[in-house]
């Protein structure tokens, strides 16, 4: 049964396979990534049904996402092939020191056509659905893209999913001034709203963003605070940190904020209170970090345990 629908861009990642500059590099890893199918896979692995809505090329990177979305138990009925555009890539340099280059292939992509008939083929699955996760980067991807963003949460709210929106700001697919005008209305509609200092800030301006989103009717707004852990910010309650589970080697932590969603929402599904799911969300983070790759190091609901019991006392490797 589903019981979340994750919607957005699944691309095909390209990693060097070594730290170098990208001019130096000759092999890549390929991997499945976009941050909503991360989210989707991170929450199969803790046992939830969950479907994912996209778009992928009828070319062999779309079947690799599809097969893949599957293996993990992933619903992809309403992954559409489109057989006129191909599949999204994103290539990943590596560098032990600065910021790694993050390379987009994806204009006019198979994932920048999904439509709001995408959502409406599967309308049911989404009206019966208990929670419904959306990010602010297929907004930007395409004015259909966003079309489709809204009609998901539209027919959420015909049911009685909850909706959360990640931030998850792509400055590099548009300006600052774009997302907030686009993201802003769009996070006021959510009932979790995800996002770092940085990107809320945008959003909601200035630094007591949180507090503002929570003023215009946001329910939960949850700042990512990074190996820090996360902030919860609420009408209720004054704001709750969880500190981050400490780790002594991160390997890759390209992908924990979607991990980190996924645990948040596998929490409060299973009726746990918000500081647990902070601890959930903080815990499946860490565990993407320490595995190379968006979504290899989701914890499956058995390892979530065990690193949940010894997290007071061991340091991640
Ligand atoms: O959150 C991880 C994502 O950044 C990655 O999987 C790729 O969705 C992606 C994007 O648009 O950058």
């Amino acid at each position: 049964m589903t019981e979340v629908v994750t919607l957005g861009e699944a691309l095909v990642g390209l990693a060097a396979d070594r730290a170098a500059p990208l001019a130096d590099v000759a092999l890549f890893r390929r991997y499945v990534a976009g941050a909503e199918a991360n989210v989707a896979v991170g929450l199969a692995r803790l046992g939830r049904g969950v479907a994912f809505v996209g778009r992928v090329g009828a070319d062999g990177f779309g079947t690799a996402i599809e097969r893949r979305l599957r293996a993990e138990g992933v619903d992809t009925a309403g992954l559409t092939i489109d057989p006129d555009a191909a599949t999204g890539i994103l290539v990943r340099e590596r560098r032990a020191l600065g910021a790694s280059e993050v390379l987009y292939y994806r204009r006019g992509s198979a994932g920048s056509r999904l439509a709001a008939t995408d959502v409406d083929a599967i309308a049911e699955t989404v009206r019966s659905a208990q929670w419904v996760h959306v990010s602010g980067i297929t907004p930007a991807l395409s004015p259909s893209a966003r079309l489709a963003v809204e009609r998901v949460i539209d027919l959420a709210r015909e049911g009685a999913a909850r909706v959360s929106f990640d931030v998850n700001l792509r400055r590099k697919l548009w300006s600052e001034g774009e997302a907030a005008a686009t993201l802003a209305p769009m996070a006021r509609r959510a009932d979790v709203v995800f996002g770092d200092e940085d990107e809320l800030g945008v959003v909601a301006g200035g630094p007591d963003a949180a507090q503002r989103l929570v003023d215009a009717g946001v329910a939960s707004v949850i700042v990512k605070l990074g190996a820090g852990g996360a902030t919860a910010y609420g009408p209720a309650s004054p704001p709750w940190t969880e500190p981050g589970l400490a780790i002594a080697n991160v390997v890759d932590p390209v992908g924990a904020g979607d991990a980190f969603c996924a645990g948040f929402i596998a929490a409060r599904l299973e009726g746990h209170d918000q500081p647990t799911a902070l601890r959930w969300g903080n815990a499946c983070g860490a565990a993407v970090a320490t595995v190379e790759g968006d979504m290899d190091g989701a914890p499956t609901r058995a390892e979530l345990d065990r690193l949940l019991a010894g997290s007071e006392r061991d340091t991640l490797r």
